[in-house]
C-alpha cells in the first residue's frame, strides 16, 4: 500500500534452548500464512531447528541455522557443564553469529534484506543487530507476564529489597506484583546466582525491552488487567496475541504413540489427573517418590508424562500396583490430553506454555513450581485466579498430593475452580476469534512488520 515495490522480509530470532523456539515458530507460521507474499526467515541453531514441527504447506518460511558457539567438530553430546555451558557458549558467539545468519537469510531470500527482526525477548542483542541494520525490532515474551514485570524492575527490586534474602514479605514496591512475595521472584533478581549467564541475560533484557518497537505476549487481554495496563504504559506497543496455540494451531495432528487418548476415552469426565513438569524439569528424587505414593494413595486415575531417565525413580512395584488406573508415558500429546473431557486436573510446574494450555482447556491446576517465572505464575493460579491449589511449604508430600487431588477432583472447591477456569477459557477463546483482542493485536503486529 505504501507503493514500495520490494517484498517484505521478516526474520525471527529464537532463543535456542528449552521450549522457547516453539511459540516463536508458531508466531512465524501465523505471519507466513497471513502474509503469503512476505519472506519469513526463522533463525535458530541447527539442533533447535531440528526439534521444530515442519511448517507444512507454507512455502515462504525458510529455516536459517545460527552458529551455536561450540567448537568446530564438537561431539553431539552436551558438554560437561550441560545446558548452562551450552547457553554460555551460544551467548558468547552473539551478536556475530546473528549478523552472519541475517546475511544468510537475505541471500536465501533472493537478496531481499531483512526489513524487521522479531526475536525471543531473551535475545536483547538482536535489538542492537536490528538497529544497526536499520530494521525495527519486535520481541515475543514466552513466559508468564508476572515474570516479565519482575525482570523489567530488577534494579528497583534490588534497591527496595536488598540482595541475598528469600524473604516472605509482599512485593509492595511493584504494584502489579503486590499479591506476590519476595520468595516468588525468579532466581537472579534479589537471590540466587546474580551473575550467572542467564541472570545477566534477563537483567539486560529488562533494560532493553522498552526500546523495542513492540512487545508481544503469549497471553490475552483481561487475564490480568493491571499488568496489561502496566505493559501498555511501559512499552512502545504491548500486544498480547495469545494463546499462540489457538492463534496458530499446529499444522499436523500430534502423534499419540503411547495411546493416551484411547486410554482417556475409558474414563469418566473430569476424573483423571494428568501429571507433567514440562520439557526438561524433573522433581528431586525424594519428591518424585512422594508424588508417586500420593497418586497411589489417592485412588485417582492418572496419566503421567515422565521422561525415560526419571522412570527408575518410581517406587518398586508402583506400575503393577496402579495398573489399570495409572498410565506412565515418556511423552504425551499434552494439548489434546488437556482438552479431553476425562481430564480433571493437571499436576504441573507452572511453565507458562502449560499454564496457558490448561486455562484454554478450562482445567484446574495443582501447582509445584520450581524456578524462573513458575512461582509467580503459581500464585496467580491459586491466589488471584483461584483456579488451582499449591502445596504447603511448596513441596509435594504423599499427604499433600492426596489432599490436593481430593480438593480439585472431588471437593466443592474443585467445582468452583472449574467454573472460574471455564470463564477464563471462554475469554481466551474470544480473544482469538474475529474481532477478538489477540487477533486485533496480531493484525497490528502484521502492519508493523
Ligand atoms: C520453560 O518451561 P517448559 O518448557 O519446561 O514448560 P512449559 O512452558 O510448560 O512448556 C512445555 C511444553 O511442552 C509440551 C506442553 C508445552 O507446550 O504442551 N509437552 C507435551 O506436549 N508433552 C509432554 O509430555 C510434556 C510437555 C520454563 F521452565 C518456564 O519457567 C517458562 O514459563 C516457559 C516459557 O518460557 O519455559
Amino acid at each position: 500500500s505504501s507503493g514500495c515495490p520490494t517484498q517484505p522480509h521478516v526474520a525471527f530470532v529464537a532463543f535456542p534452548f528449552g521450549t522457547h523456539a516453539a511459540p516463536l515458530f508458531a508466531l512465524a507460521r501465523a505471519v507466513a500464512s497471513a502474509a503469503p507474499s512476505a519472506a519469513v526467515s526463522f533463525l535458530s541453531t541447527a539442533r533447535s531447528l531440528a526439534s521444530l514441527p515442519r511448517a507444512k504447506g507454507l512455502r515462504n518460511i525458510r529455516l536459517v541455522p545460527v552458529a551455536d558457539g561450540r567448537p568446530e567438530g564438537a561431539a553431539e553430546v552436551p558438554p560437561p557443564g550441560g545446558i548452562e555451558e551450552m547457553i554460555g557458549m551460544f551467548l558468547a558467539a552473539t551478536p556475530g553469529n546473528l549478523r552472519e545468519a541475517l546475511g544468510a537469510a537475505a541471500a536465501g531470500a533472493g537478496g531481499i534484506p531483512v526489513g524487521c527482526v522479531v526475536s525471543d525477548a531473551f535475545m536483547w542483542m538482536a535489538g542492537e543487530v536490528a538497529e544497526a541494520a536499520g530494521a525495527p525490532w519486535v520481541v515475543l515474551w514466552t513466559g508468564g507476564p508476572a515474570g516479565l514485570a519482575a525482570h523489567l524492575h530488577t534494579d528497583l527490586l534490588r534497591d527496595a529489597i536488598g540482595v541475598g534474602e528469600r524473604g516472605n514479605e509482599q512485593l509492595h514496591s511493584i504494584p502489579v506484583l503486590s499479591a506476590h512475595r519476595v520468595c516468588d521472584l525468579p532466581e537472579g533478581i534479589v537471590f540466587g546466582p546474580l551473575d550467572a549467564p542467564v541472570s545477566c541475560l534477563v537483567h539486560r533484557m529488562g533494560q532493553s525491552l522498552p526500546k523495542a518497537a513492540a512487545v508481544l505476549h503469549n497471553t490475552f487481554e483481561g487475564l490480568d488487567p493491571a499488568i496489561d495496563d502496566h505493559f501498555s504504559a511501559t512499552f512502545s506497543r504491548s500486544l498480547p496475541v495469545g494463546p499462540l496455540h489457538l492463534l496458530a494451531p499446529p499444522a499436523h495432528p500430534t502423534p499419540d504413540p503411547n495411546h493416551c487418548l484411547p486410554w482417556l476415552d475409558r474414563h469418566a469426565p473430569a476424573t483423571v489427573a494428568y501429571v507433567s513438569f514440562g520439557s526438561f524439569m524433573a522433581p528431586p528424587p525424594a519428591e518424585m517418590a512422594e508424588l508417586a505414593e500420593g497418586l497411589e494413595a489417592s485412588g485417582a486415575a492418572f496419566l503421567w508424562s515422565l521422561r525415560d531417565e526419571a522412570m527408575e525413580l518410581l517406587p518398586p512395584g508402583f506400575s503393577e500396583r496402579t495398573k489399570g488406573r495409572g498410565l506412565v508415558v515418556s511423552w504425551a500429546p499434552q494439548l489434546d490430553i488437556l482438552r479431553h473431557a476425562a481430564v480433571g486436573t493437571i499436576v504441573m510446574h507452572c511453565g507458562w506454555n502449560s499454564v496457558v494450555e490448561a486455562i484454554t482447556a478450562g482445567v484446574p491446576m495443582v501447582c509445584r513450581p520450581f524456578f524462573g517465572d513458575q512461582r509467580l505464575n503459581a500464585r496467580f493460579i491459586f491466589q488471584v485466579w483461584e483456579i488451582g491449589v499449591g502445596f504447603e511449604d511448596g513441596v509435594m508430600t504423599k499427604e499433600g498430593v492426596v489432599r490436593a487431588l481430593e480438593a480439585v477432583l472431588k471437593g466443592e472447591e474443585g467445582k468452583q475452580m472449574r467454573v472460574k477456569a471455564g470463564e477464563l477459557k471462554a475469554m481466551a477463546t474470544r480473544a482469538v476469534q474475529f474481532g477478538g483482542s489477540s487477533l486485533v493485536n496480531f493484525n497490528s503486529f502484521l502492519d508493523l512488520v
